[in-house]
């Protein structure tokens, strides 16, 4: 594939044919050289994974997008009360803008509505609703890779912060990258401010195992459609039947993981890079780690964090969790992630 082009000065210039960041297309090429081989989980969501995603979460197996629902209409009111007044709300991956709804309706008084988002064109439509529907209401959507620091112009000094990060994603973050990530968010809010965290609650393993192996095989589809995405955006060579989908929780890490395994020994090429495979060889595609009581504690005090109030349903399958600043911590300490 020819990526650079001869401008009329006379310098070559590189440019990208795909739409995907470089960093991500690096990171790529990176897990897929490694031992164990791994992909970015962002490389899932291109407009096909994107709308499996909104299928599986649809699917009777995969209970947590519901269940958060369902925690988040019954709490509202009372989250409203801990958000008070004259706050403004920072949605970290307001994709469909489905969640921050349940709270803005209770939010009369709100300072403002920060969605952010790296998808352009789903912020702008989230931004242009929510502004139709709440005339008095300021809405500053940030196009952004809400993991790298943020900057917010234009917000009046002294405002406070309310992180909102639901969707269960803080799971698939390792633990200690979990911890970098709540610490920024910690350092964007000081020291006022409070963080809204929805977060996957460990359980039967039977379950977890039904949730990501799901009857219908939409989990399966969204997995392999990494190989396809790839094949589009880097030039790859993937051969969808040369794959299946495996997904299993591991007990040691209390986490579900993902992996597309290889059938049979063969090579593949990315961006003109060999890549081969043994039988049986896996890649992993995501990691979703489940919490108990302790091991949130840990990741909301090596952050800095203290939990204020957890909120769960009634089959206790999920977390809102309420966290605040703690006043006495150290926020450089991060000693205790490894779970
Ligand atoms: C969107 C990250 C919360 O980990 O459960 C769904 C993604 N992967 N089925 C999750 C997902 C497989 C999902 N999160």
């Amino acid at each position: 594939m020819n990526n650079t082009l001869l401008h009329s000065n006379g310098m070559q210039i590189e440019f990208a044919s795909s739409s995907l960041p470089n960093s991500l297309q690096a990171a790529a090429i990176t897990g897929l050289e490694n031992k164990c081989k791994t992909l970015p989980s962002a490389l899932f969501y291109d407009a096909t994974g994107a709308r499996l995603f909104e299928e599986i979460c649809k699917l009777p197996e995969y209970y947590p997008t519901r269940t958060e629902s369902t925690i988040l209409r019954d709490y509202a009111p009372l989250l409203a009360s801990h958000i008070g007044t004259d706050a403004v709300l920072i949605d970290y991956g307001s994709g469909s803008g489905e969640k921050a709804q349940f709270l803005l309706d209770y939010l009369p008084s709100l300072n403002a509505y920060v969605p952010v988002d790296v998808s352009r064109e789903q912020l702008m439509q989230v931004a242009a609703e929510r502004s139709a529907q709440y005339p008095l209401l300021q809405v500053l959507p940030i196009c952004a890779d809400y993991t790298e620091p943020l900057e917010f112009p234009n917000l009046p000094d002294g405002a406070r912060y309310i992180a909102f990060f639901p969707g269960s994603t803080i799971g698939n973050f390792h633990p200690s990258d979990a911890v970098t990530f709540l610490t920024q968010i910690r350092s964007t809010i000081m020291p006022e401010g409070k963080l809204i965290l929805g977060v996957d609650r460990r359980k039967h393993p039977d379950l977890l195992h039904a949730a990501y192996n799901d009857k219908l095989g939409l989990t399966a589809a969204f997995n392999l459609n990494i190989l396809r995405h790839l094949n589009r955006e880097m030039n790859a060579s993937f051969n969808l039947s040369h794959f299946r989908h495996l997904a299993f929780f591991n007990e040691q890490t209390s986490r579900i993981e993902m992996h597309l395994e290889s059938l049979v020994a063969h090579q593949a090429t990315i961006n003109d890079k060999l890549i081969q495979f043994d039988a049986g060889e896996t890649i992993r595609t995501e990691c979703s780690y489940k919490y108990d009581e302790e091991s949130l504690s840990t990741l909301a005090e090596a952050s800095g964090f203290e939990i204020e109030e957890l909120y769960t349903d009634s089959r206790q399958w999920f977390w809102i969790a309420l966290l605040s600043p703690s006043s006495s911590s150290n926020q450089y300490c991060q000693e205790t992630t490894s779970f």
